[in-house]
């Protein structure tokens, strides 16, 4: 099968610096960035490295990934972002899984053997918000099947005929959730690799904490929407709904 590796960057000159030089040659079959309009010398970087850059129209992570499918030839395609989060040596590990029968490929932080940013952080927000939504996501749209740990990360494959049968339209970070929604709800092959998450090597984060949570929750509850206005999935519904009643019923605080 035909492998593509599409880089994603918006301002990233330390992460490229550090990573790109390190990928093999033989890492796919064809390398290609997307970039978000980078003002650091970043597409420079990389068109200096012989790796075409596509430029973005619309500015957004999900726009990215649209671009780079887009723009790619190979029957399965790998993202990586080279900010220092992921680590280069996963990826031929995902395009083996999807070369193995996946029809989308994920890097999980939270498999055993795997690592978190946030692991040693006393309060690791990120990662709880991060779980809750993975935790919905399984319960609601992935029953009776193998569990998905980690239903967000950006590091990980897809088959291109699973990326368009899903034609995943969110403009930024919901992207990858999206992705794994569709890939559950559609019944697709979800294949998980441990990895270990490093820590950014430069740049700043682009998509805040609070925005982008605000971001998924909207997301969360418009996929709720959809599906009631459809009436699938009706049941998992009433469970959770029942859940929080019974607990609000037995937990409230009560005046004697
Ligand atoms: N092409 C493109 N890449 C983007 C865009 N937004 C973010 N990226 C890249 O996507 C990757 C992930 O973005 P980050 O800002 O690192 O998000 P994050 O990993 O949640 O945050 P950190 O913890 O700071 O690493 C990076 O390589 C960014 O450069 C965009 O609009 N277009
Ligand atoms: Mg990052």
């Amino acid at each position: 099968m035909t492998r593509t590796l599409v880089i994603l960057t918006f301002n990233e000159i330390d992460g490229v610096r550090a990573l790109i030089p390190a990928l093999p040659h033989d890492v796919a079959d064809e390398v290609l960035a997307v970039d978000g309009g980078s003002v650091d010398g970043t597409r420079e970087f990389l068109l200096e490295h012989n790796i075409p850059v596509y430029e973005q129209t619309r500015r957004g992570r999900g726009e990215a990934f649209r671009v780079g499918v887009a723009n790619s030839k190979g029957e399965t395609i790998v993202f990586f972002s080279p900010d220092g989060n992921e680590d280069p040596q996963d990826i031929p590990h995902l395009f083996a899984a999807l070369e193995a029968g996946a029809d989308i490929a994920i890097a999980s932080r939270f498999l055993p053997g795997a690592r978190n940013e946030e692991d040693d952080v006393i309060l690791p927000l990120r990662k709880w918000v991060n779980q809750a939504f993975t935790l919905l996501a399984n319960l609601i749209w992935n029953r009776g099947r193998p569990w998905v740990t980690d239903t967000i990360n950006g590091f990980r494959g897809v088959r291109r005929q699973a990326f368009n049968q899903l034609a995943p339209g969110s403009l930024g970070y919901t992207i990858e959730y999206e992705l794994t929604i569709g890939a559950m709800r559609s019944k697709m092959k979800i294949v998980e690799i441990p990895t270990i998450e490093g820590q950014r090597i430069g740049g700043e984060t682009k998509g805040a904490s609070w925005p982008t949570g605000v971001k998924f929750l909207r997301f969360f509850l418009e996929e709720i929407r959809r599906d009631l206005q459809h009436q699938t999935y009706f049941w998992p519904y009433v469970v959770i709904v029942a859940a929080l009643l019974s607990g609000w019923v037995l937990l409230r605080p009560r005046r004697y």
